[in-house]
């Protein structure tokens, strides 16, 4: 295939690049931290979304090879820029049922110079089903050198709700979805599920970041429901050179 050809290609030049979207604390839209997201520049094609060629990477097999390119690229930026903000890469579930998967991001992080307690990883629900005591080792060896884990679109998945406190994980995301549906004066079941999230997150004592924030409704919101961090477009849509200073709050 075509784009099979450029994809491999693309992997051993310099085609992806990493999008940087800040996440902010709800309060005063101070940012501590960012979402890194891939994007490929294609020749010709110009700038293509996951969702354009992830599938053909899972496909191919080639999906992985590009998240370590992806993953490096993420390194070396924390390694160049100072600070204490940290940035959260997004892990497929099959990568994550990969054995050496956390050797090999502490070696590349290692290699890279970065610090490891300001990565993050991003992972759904799925990746924590089928063999949930190979997942929680895996978590435990990252968390205990410093590389906390979030599950990625929480709400969309068939949240084994019961054991959920087993995964060390450090909070939620809640899914755009849930808050697409906040707005004032309706939105009753977003509200509902929403407030479900938070009542979980608190048993679990752990918080939650809103995602897909695009209007101040939306965030005042999920802030009065007791979530406390957040990104979307209101904030900062994603971009190639990460933007560090507060917006709105
Ligand atoms: O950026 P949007 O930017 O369109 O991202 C769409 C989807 O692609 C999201 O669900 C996100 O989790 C996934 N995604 C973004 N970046 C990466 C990446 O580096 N690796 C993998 N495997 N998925 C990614
Ligand atoms: O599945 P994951 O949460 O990793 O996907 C993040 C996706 O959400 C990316 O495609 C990103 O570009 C998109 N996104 C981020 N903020 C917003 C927003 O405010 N509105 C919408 N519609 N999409 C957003
Ligand atoms: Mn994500
Ligand atoms: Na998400």
């Amino acid at each position: 295939l075509d784009l099979e050809a450029d994809l491999r290609r693309a992997i051993n030049g310099d085609g992806f690049i990493a999008f940087y979207q800040p996440i902010v604390q709800l309060h005063d839209g101070a940012v501590v931290g960012h979402e890194a997201l891939l994007r490929w520049r294609h020749e010709r094609r110009g700038l293509l979304l996951p969702g354009e060629f992830i599938g053909l990477g899972e496909d191919s097999g080639l999906i992985e090879e590009v998240d370590w390119v992806m993953y490096r690229r993420v390194l070396q930026h924390l390694a160049a820029e100072p600070g204490d903000s940290y940035v959260s890469i997004n892990v497929s579930p099959r990568h994550f049922r990969a054995t050496d998967f956390a050797d090999r991001l502490l070696r590349l992080a290692d290699a890279a110079g970065a610090d490891p307690s300001r990565l993050r990883i991003e992972i759904t629900e799925v990746a924590l089903l089928d063999d949930a005591s190979r997942a929680i080792r895996m978590l435990r060896t990252l968390r205990d050198h410093g590389v906390l884990a979030q599950l990625d679109d929480f709400g969309t998945g068939y949240s084994a709700l019961s054991y959920l406190h087993r995964f060390p994980v450090e909070c939620l995301k809640i899914d755009r979805s849930f808050v697409s549906g906040l707005d004032s004066g309706g939105g009753h079941e977003a509200v509902a599920v929403v407030r479900a999230i938070q009542a979980l997150a608190g048993t679990l004592g752990i918080y939650t970041i809103g995602e897909g924030i695009e209007t101040l409704a939306q965030s005042q919101t999920l802030s009065g429901l007791g979530c406390t961090r957040g990104q979307g477009y209101l904030y900062g849509r994603p971009a190639e050179t990460p933007v560090y200073e507060a917006s709105l709050g």
